[in-house]
């Protein structure tokens, strides 16, 4: 299988509980390397833009407003399969319909607050780390 790159956002509801290092002892345990990772707030652009492929549905604006609300720790995670893997150690978006043992079933508090998130293509992985990340600030 394949070493890949992908996107990973601890949100708003899961720093605001402190529970940031609890996530990425989740994402390690599964396999997958940490290596960038920073703490930002973004403003309504940087969300607005991150999000743009669900401009049109009836959710964005809240989830802007919910991704603008309080800090978010950003990071790129490596490792085989990384995006498969990584949706798979979240979760389904829905908490209550995710798996036991994955990250959303076990601290997602609702579908908008659901802890993290994960690119869900080699494309859309991409373009998320290269909007959130300099070169130089992916240090392996
Ligand atoms: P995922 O994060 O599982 O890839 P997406 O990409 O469909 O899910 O949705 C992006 C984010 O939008 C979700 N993580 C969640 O915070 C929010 N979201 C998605 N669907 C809904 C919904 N029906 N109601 C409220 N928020 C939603």
């Amino acid at each position: 299988m394949a070493i890949e790159r992908t996107l990973s956002i601890i949100k708003p509801d899961a720093t605001e509980r402190n529970i940031t290092g609890l996530i990425v002892a989740r994402l390690e345990g599964a396999g997958l390397r940490v290596i960038a990772q920073k703490r930002v707030l973004w403003d309504k652009k940087d969300a607005e833009e991150f999000y743009e492929m669900h401009k049109d549905k009836g959710f964005f604006e809240d989830l802007v407003r919910f991704m603008t609300s309080g800090p978010i720790v950003l990071q790129v995670l490596e490792g085989e399969d990384a995006i498969q893997r990584n949706r798979s150690v979240m979760g389904k978006t829905n908490p209550a319909e995710a798996d036991p043992g994955t990250i959303r079933k076990d601290f997602a508090v609702s579908m908008q607050r659901n802890s993290v998130h994960g690119s869900d293509s080699p494309e859309n992985a991409n373009r998320e780390i290269d909007l959130c990340f300099k070169k130089n600030e992916i240090v392996g």
